[in-house]
């Protein structure tokens, strides 16, 4: 894939700011705004420079690995179970952070009873319809606030933001939240995805300030 202007700087920034040494911290002790994080009312769309089109009728989420019981579903499918309605706050490790999104979708605790993965299964690499991917340890999914979402503030996720279906993982950076998502792959072994082998961290904590690796 060719990458976009913006994914060559990223990269360019993470290898400066690997290290350490030039490190900002701003906190300034507003309780919910991040170290290094300030606020935003809009809602800045990031991705690779591609937004894929996927028409319902061609949209599958595989779900496989280290699982009992891995599915294919279609949107008909996917739409058939259990949804919620989740609010939280969205920070994107280019420093802006956006409050109150209200996500509607299927939460990663459903997936995993439909799929049940084996003890052994202590990851999970996600895969986009853009081949992006991102990976993390399948405690940091197994949450309440993890969902597959398919509705933003009451509507259909638009494909800018990552629609049909995208993943939402509040407690790190959005970076961890694949758009378009299509494979979700449970694993014994932590494979690093797009951002984190181009050195972003691998553990992604807004509360750390943890964002290259
Ligand atoms: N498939 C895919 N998912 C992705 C990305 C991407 O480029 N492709 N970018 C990530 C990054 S770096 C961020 S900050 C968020 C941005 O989500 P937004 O465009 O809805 O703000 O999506 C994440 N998920
Ligand atoms: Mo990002």
């Amino acid at each position: 894939m060719e990458e976009s202007r913006l994914t060559k700087t990223k990269e360019q920034w993470a290898r400066a700011r690997r290290g350490g040494e030039e490190r900002e911290v701003f906190y300034e002790g507003d309780e919910r705004l991040p170290p290094g994080q300030h606020l935003v009312e809009n809602f800045p769309v990031l991705d690779l420079g591609v937004k894929p089109d996927i028409p319902l009728r061609e949209w599958r989420l595989s779900i496989g690995g280290f699982v009992t019981t891995p599915v294919t579903w279609t949107w008909e499918q996917f739409t058939a179970q259990p949804h919620l309605t989740h609010r939280s706050d969205f920070h994107c490790v280019t420093s802006w952070s956006r409050y109150d999104n209200d996500w509607e979708g299927v939460t990663f605790k459903h997936i995993m009873a439909v799929v049940k993965p084996l003890s052994l299964a202590r990851f999970v690499l996600f895969r986009s319809y853009d081949d992006y991917t991102t990976n993390l340890p399948l405690e940091a999914c197994d949450d309440d606030d993890v969902l597959l979402a398919r509705q933003w503030n009451g509507n259909p996720l638009s494909r800018d933001h990552g629609g049909p279906v995208r993943v939402i993982v509040p407690k790190r950076y959005a970076w961890k939240g694949a758009k378009w998502v299509k494979e979700i792959t449970f694993s014994d072994k932590d494979e690093k995805g797009f951002w984190e082998v181009r050195g972003y961290s691998n553990t992604a904590l807004p509360w750390n300030n943890d964002r290259y690796a």
